[in-house]
C-alpha cells in the first residue's frame, strides 16, 4: 500500500524508513519480527537523538580499521539491511573489499533468493548465503548456524548489522572479530561483539563508507593503532553516559517542549 508523507512532517525522514521496511516486508523479504526489531530501535534511535554521537564515530573508526586489516571479511545481511541499506552495503563491501552473504534468523529459501536479488539489483557481483549455505555454525541452533563454506565459516572478520545475541556469542567463540551495528546499548549482541557501532544502520552504513575512503591508505601499522587503542566496554558506557546526561537535560521543563 502507498501512503503519501507530506515532506513537512516533522517525523518525515523517520517515516521514510519506515516504509521501506514495510514495502520489505509486503514484497516478502523483511521478517515481520523485523518491523518490530525495527520499533525498538527508533525507540534506541530517540533516547540517543537520532545521531551519529561520538562513541559512535570512535566504533565506526576502530570497524573500518578491522575490516581493511582482515584477510576475509564478510558483511552477514539480513531482510531489514537489505530494505534500508541495500546500495550502501554493497558500496561498503566493495570499499574494504568484503565477501556479503545472506544470513537470516528467520530463514526461508524464498527470503534469501529475494534478499540476493535486492543487493544484485544494488550492483553486487556475488552474494553468498544463498544456495552454499551448507557448513554450520557450531553450537548455535537458530537457522543463522547455516553459512557459506566461503564466507562467515571461514571469515576472520564479519560485520553483523541488526544482529541477535546467541550468534555474535557463536562467532566470538570461535575468534572471529565480530562488529555490530545495534542501537540498543545493552543488547546481548552489543556487549557480546568485538566492536559496537551505537548507531542506527542508515547512518552507520554511508559513515563507514567515508572511514574506509579515509582510511583506505592508511598503512597496516597505523590501522593496527587504531584497533589497540579501542576499547568496546569503553564505548558502551559513553554511549550510556551520552543517553544519561541528555535525558538529565531534557528532564528539564522548559527543554522538554522543543526536543
Ligand atoms: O531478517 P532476519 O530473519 O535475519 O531477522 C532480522 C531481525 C532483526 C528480526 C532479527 O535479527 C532479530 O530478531 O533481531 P533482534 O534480536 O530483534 O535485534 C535487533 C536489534 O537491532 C535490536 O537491538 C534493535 O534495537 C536494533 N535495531 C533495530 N533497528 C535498527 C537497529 N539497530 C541499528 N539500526 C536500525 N535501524
Amino acid at each position: 500500500m502507498e501512503v503519501n508523507i507530506p515532506p513537512t512532517h516533522p517525523r518525515y525522514k523517520s517515516l521514510l524508513i519506515r516504509e521501506k521496511l514495510i514495502k520489505g516486508f509486503e514484497e516478502g523479504y523483511v521478517a515481520m519480527a523485523g518491523l518490530i526489531a525495527h520499533g525498538r530501535g527508533e525507540c534506541f534511535d530517540y533516547l540517543i537523538g537520532e545521531v551519529t554521537i561520538e562513541p559512535a564515530v570512535r566504533a565506526i573508526e576502530a570497524a573500518v580499521a578491522a575490516l581493511l586489516l582482515s584477510n576475509n571479511p564478510v558483511i552477514s545481511v539480513n531482510g531489514n539491511v537489505a530494505a534500508l541499506v541495500p546500495g550502501e552495503i554493497v558500496k561498503l563491501a566493495e570499499a574494504v573489499n568484503a565477501k556479503l552473504e545472506v544470513n537470516l534468523f528467520y530463514r526461508s529459501e524464498d527470503r534469501v533468493a529475494k534478499i540476493a536479488e535486492v543487493l544484485r539489483a544494488h550492483g553486487a557481483h556475488e552474494v553468498l548465503g544463498v544456495d552454499d549455505a551448507i557448513a554450520e555454525i557450531p553450537e548455535l541452533m537458530s537457522e543463522r548456524r547455516k553459512v557459506s563454506p566461503r564466507g562467515i565459516l571461514i571469515a576472520d572478520t564479519v560485520l553483523v548489522p541488526l544482529e541477535d545475541g546467541d550468534r555474535t556469542e557463536a562467532l566470538r567463540r570461535l575468534g572471529k572479530t565480530v562488529i555490530a551495528i545495534d542501537l540498543n546499548p545493552l543488547s546481548r549482541t552489543a556487549r557480546a561483539a568485538s566492536i559496537t557501532i551505537v548507531d542506527n544502520v542508515v547512518r552507520a552504513v554511508p559513515k563507514m563508507i567515508e572511514y574506509a575512503q579515509k582510511l583506505s591508505s592508511t598503512p597496516r601499522k597505523d590501522l593496527s593503532k587504531i584497533l589497540e587503542r579501542y576499547d568496546n566496554n569503553l564505548i558502551l558506557a559513553e554511549v550510556l553516559k551520552h543517553i544519561m546526561n541528555r535525558l538529565e537535560e531534557l528532564s528539564k521543563s522548559d527543554l522538554l517542549i522543543r526536543c
